[in-house]
């Protein structure tokens, strides 16, 4: 050990994507009142564009038929947690997502061969979009969807890492506030919101990092994986847009509009569960 370079861990060969069913159009779930009508033609095809941005990051990317039982389907993310090999299968906090899981448990299973790991406790509830995997450790958010007994059940699923809390309000997720932009590096929005939460953060966690302040909320959700920067574009985001384009170290990188998947809450890292190759022993 210790000979040559770390691996990477933000390295990924595979993702789960799932398609958007009709019922997404009304029926998915909206934080917003009154909520902005949704073109599904359009959505379809900003996720047809997204899978096609995680194909030029090298990802391997299977595609889960759409399934009208469950309109928030699209948005994985909240579905499973997989790190490093192991997957802890979520119990999404919203009920009308709690089926979703089965067909993601199978996939990661059989199609993909990881570790599954179940959740033991049913007071537990888990979004994935509350976990934030720095590479190094984890961080959970509590919020309206993920509690503490389901924060117990991540620590409780890969012991290796250390795993930190952190309240979360005035966001859906945690990673609706903040997101990896790079190693080391957690992209985050300037808003008040934001920044308390990014101060628990900073409290709570055990390795230090580097922080990229963007304006807008949603640009702080970016996607960083082989090496690239998957964030919103300056339609959506005109403000953070610039600062994200001047930095120099983000030569890779691509812009990808999901304006009508922000409609019902989603945002860049809640449409994948993005996962590395398993080295069996
Ligand atoms: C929901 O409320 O569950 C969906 N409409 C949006 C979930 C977005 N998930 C995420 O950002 N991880």
């Amino acid at each position: 050990t210790g000979k040559g370079k770390a691996p990477d861990v933000f390295r990924y060969h595979y993702a789960i994507v799932s398609r958007i069913p009709n019922s997404f159009k009304d029926s998915s779930l909206k934080q917003k009142e009154p909520a902005k009508p949704i073109d599904l033609e359009k959505a379809r095809q900003q996720h047809e564009e997204y899978v096609e941005t995680l194909r030029k990051l090298g990802i391997d990317v299977l595609e889960l038929p759409l399934d009208e039982r469950h309109p928030d389907c699209v948005f994985v993310e909240d579905t499973a947690v997989v790190i490093n090999g192991t997957a802890l299968i979520c119990r999404p906090g919203a009920s009308s997502r709690l089926g979703e899981v089965a067909v993601i448990r199978q996939t990661l299973r059989k199609e993909l061969g990881l570790k599954i790991v179940e959740v033991d406790n049913d007071k537990a509830t888990i979004d994935g979009g509350d976990v934030l995997w720095t590479g190094k450790e984890i961080v959970v958010g509590l919020s309206g969807r993920t509690n503490q007994e389901g924060a117990q059940a991540i620590a409780k699923a890969f012991p290796e890492y250390a795993t930190c809390m952190v309240r979360v309000e005035g966001a859906l997720h945690l990673k609706s506030l903040m997101s990896m932009a790079g190693p080391e590096l957690i992209a985050v929005s300037r808003s008040p919101a934001a920044q308390k939460v990014l101060k628990r953060v900073q409290e709570q966690v055990t390795y230090s990092y580097m922080i990229l302040t963007v304006e807008e909320e949603e640009a702080a959700n970016m996607l960083y994986a082989n090496g690239m920067r998957v964030h919103l574009p300056d339609t959506t985001i005109p403000k953070s847009f610039p600062i994200i384009e001047n930095k120099l170290d983000f030569q890779n990188r691509y812009a990808q509009d999901i304006s009508e998947l922000q409609k019902a809450d989603g945002d860049l890292t809640s449409m994948s569960i993005l996962i590395q190759k398993v080295k069996h022993p």
